[in-house]
């Protein structure tokens, strides 16, 4: 049961899936999250298509939640969506990724940020710097933002990868985020003062509501599991925040 789905997903989303959770038991110290009951494991099917949804979540010292999620429609689309959402008091940004793809026509979605939650929407200088000296990017097909993407770092990549070496390159990439991201994390101090944390609150606040507005995710969820589900499971699953 546990980890059964990626073993049917696309093989970049099974190695990506592995990579992640292979870097959070190498960096973090992690504890279980407790996901609502009713939402670890989900299948529907409303419109016919069968969605599955696989969700693996953890908690750290710096972390509130890390979330990995495998989801399956019908024999067709894979996904992959991971958040790492920073405990309030701490000023780091959020790492988030998301594949989407078949195994049939490849990944047509690739998209990995550490998104700056701070109020001037800049990532802090030890992120600049070690996202500034990792080799540049290049992928033939890069791909435009939506409108409510304003919420992404100028490091954000957002490509359809191309073949093996630019799965393997964009694998890459995520796997040097997601360890400059977790080392510092680990070295980082709580802030202080309520106002600091009030900040955070506000970016972290943003960050999920620009999310929410995501009407691919959005419609591919409703298809299966109708309007209300889809609307709660955004909120409160994907990209729930704490109150400001
Ligand atoms: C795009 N997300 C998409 C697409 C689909 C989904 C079908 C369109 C793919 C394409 O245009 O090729 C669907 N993604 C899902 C579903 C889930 C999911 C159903 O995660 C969950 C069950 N999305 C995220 C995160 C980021 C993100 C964390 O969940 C970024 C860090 C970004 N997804 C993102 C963006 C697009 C996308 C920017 C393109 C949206 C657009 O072009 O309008």
């Amino acid at each position: 049961m546990e980890n059964s789905l990626r073993n049917h997903q696309h093989p970049l989303i099974q190695r990506l899936a592995d990579c992640i959770e292979s870097v959070w038991q190498q960096e973090l110290t992690l504890s279980p999250y407790v996901v609502p009951e009713d939402l670890g494991y989900i299948e529907g099917s409303l419109e016919g298509e069968r969605l599955t949804i696989e969700n693996h979540c953890y908690q750290t010292p710096q972390f509130r939640k890390l979330h990995l999620e495998l989801a399956q429609v019908g024999n067709g689309l894979d996904i992959l969506h991971c958040v790492m959402f920073p405990r309030p008091d701490y000023a780091l940004p959020i790492f988030g990724t998301d594949l989407v793809g078949s195994r049939n026509a490849g990944i047509s979605a690739a998209i990995a940020d550490l998104s700056p939650v701070n109020l001037d929407r800049s990532l802090p200088d030890r992120y600049q710097e070690a996202l500034t000296a990792l080799a540049a990017p290049q992928f033939t097909q890069p791909r435009a933002l939506p409108d409510w993407g304003d919420i992404f770092s100028p490091f954000c990549l957002f490509v359809r990868p191309v073949g093996l070496a630019e799965e393997d390159q964009f694998l890459q990439r995520v796997k040097d985020f997601l360890t400059l991201h977790c080392q510092i994390a680990q070295t980082s101090t709580p802030l202080a003062t309520p106002a600091d944390i009030h900040n955070v609150l506000v970016g972290q606040q943003n960050y999920c509501t620009k999310q929410q507005q995501n009407d691919k995710t959005r419609r591919v969820l409703e298809k299966s599991f109708g309007a209300e589900w889809t609307e709660r499971y955004m909120t409160t699953m994907l990209f729930d925040f704490v109150a400001v």
